[in-house]
């Protein structure tokens, strides 16, 4: 007998820091876990969910994944923005989770099975000053990784995208009722960034990946110069090097360097990418799986990826939740054209909430074969850990005037 969707209910929890996560049962008894974290954002998405898609759900096939994911993007006139495409990504990733667990199967057996063995992985090296750099690329390099995105403080500057002063980790959204603000100069990250990333390649040889990430901040001109600068150092990549909501940037800046681009970790659907992909702007594409609509919407975008030659390489950041990094890797396991997979970590907190079965080790990822993705949710330890409101940060430039964070 066709199984049908009881219930749809959110759980908002912070273990170390803030999560929104949709818990789906079915007649069955099977439940299927999605993950809805938009960073800073969460209560709209939560209430998204609650008020205006878990209603729906009710009484569906959860066997019928695209038709659910078609109702609740065509279905509702109003098209695309991260609030609702995190919410349907929640929706698919709980479908593909019961599927996996009443199939008795992990999920990338469902998406025609695993193409690779395991899944290169980089992780954050963070450091105010270049010799702090090093240590912590050193530390990144002891635990086996052999990809490694390198961040550092500016001279002249109080506080940086990427790193906190005398800290060894980071972590960009701060609790308080409103967001810290940053002071941003383009000029002085121009002049120091080749700098640093010169020495972080003389320090570790040529053979180890590694990949910066500039964060939206230059006008296109500045990324072309930074692209070029860089080239010496043969990066695996250099990171939204501008901002895309003006795609014909790119195209400028691809004019101007060799250094490969990777893009688009705040797109939600293929809409966002297609002019990037077919243009062959880009060289990586960073959507993150759940944000990008879920698995269903995330393997058309890796398709049309593929025609162009362009690799996936989903972000993977603290702030989507382990639900969403096991659903990155079964999709990662399937996909031909994966370049690499993001793998920033969680507080050592959120595992007590999270118990995840996929595996890291030496830099490589595997999502195990648990049915489904893998993760389950305690909900009795969620509850321990209420929301607290928090934000990510604000950048003006030295005048006052707000710049892209
Ligand atoms: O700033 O996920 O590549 N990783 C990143 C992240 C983003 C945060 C924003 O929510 O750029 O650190
Ligand atoms: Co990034």
């Amino acid at each position: 007998m066709t199984d049908r969707i009881r219930s749809a209910e959110v759980i908002v929890s912070s273990p170390g820091r803030n999560f929104v996560t949709l818990k789906i049962l079915t007649e069955d008894g099977i439940v299927g876990w999605g993950d809805a974290t938009v960073n800073g954002r969460e209560l709209a998405v939560a209430s998204y969910l609650r008020d205006h898609v878990a209603p729906l759900l009710i009484g569906r096939d959860p066997a019928r994944i695209e038709d659910c994911w078609q109702l609740l993007y065509r279905g509702v006139y109003w098209r695309r923005g991260p609030i609702t495409m995190a919410a349907i990504g929640s929706v698919d990733l709980a479908l593909w989770d019961i599927r996996g667990k009443t199939l008795g199967q992990p999920v990338y057996n469902l998406l025609g099975g695993a193409v690779r063995d395991e899944i290169l992985s980089y992780t954050h090296a963070t450091g105010w000053s270049i010799e702090e750099l090093k240590d912590s690329v050193d530390e990144v390099l002891s635990r086996g990784f052999r990809a490694v995105r390198a961040q550092s403080g500016v001279p002249g500057l109080e506080t940086v995208y990427g790193v906190h002063r005398g800290e060894t980790s980071y972590e960009p959204a701060s609790r308080g009722a409103s967001p810290i603000e940053e002071v941003w100069d383009s000029r002085a990250y121009l002049r120091h960034a080749p700098r640093v990333l010169s020495a972080i390649r003389e320090h570790v040889g040529e053979e180890i990946e590694l990949l910066h990430d500039a964060h939206h901040r230059l006008r296109p001109i500045e990324a072309a110069q930074l692209g070029k600068d860089l080239e010496p150092v043969k990066l695996f990549w250099l990171e939204d090097v501008t901002t895309a909501e003006n795609q014909e940037a790119l195209r400028l800046v691809r004019e101007h360097t060799a250094t490969p681009l990777a893009l688009g970790e705040v797109f939600n659907t293929i809409w966002d990418c297609k002019d990037l992909i077919t243009g062959q702007s880009i060289d990586f594409i960073r959507s993150s799986v759940m944000h990008a609509g879920g698995i269903s919407h995330s393997r058309r975008i890796n398709d049309l990826a593929a025609l162009w030659q362009v690799q996936v390489a989903p972000h993977g950041p603290s702030d989507v939740s382990p639900i969403t990094m096991a659903a990155s890797l079964h999709l990662d396991l399937a996909t031909p054209n994966l370049g690499i997979q993001e793998h920033m970590g969680y507080p050592s907190v959120t595992s007590e909430v999270f118990h995840s079965t996929y595996t890291l080790a030496d830099g490589m990822l595997h999502p195990g074969d648990a049915p489904g993705l893998g993760v389950e949710v305690d909900e009795a330890a969620a509850a321990r850990f209420p929301y607290s409101r928090a934000y990510l940060p604000v950048a003006r430039r030295r005048d006052g005037t707000v710049t892209d964070w």
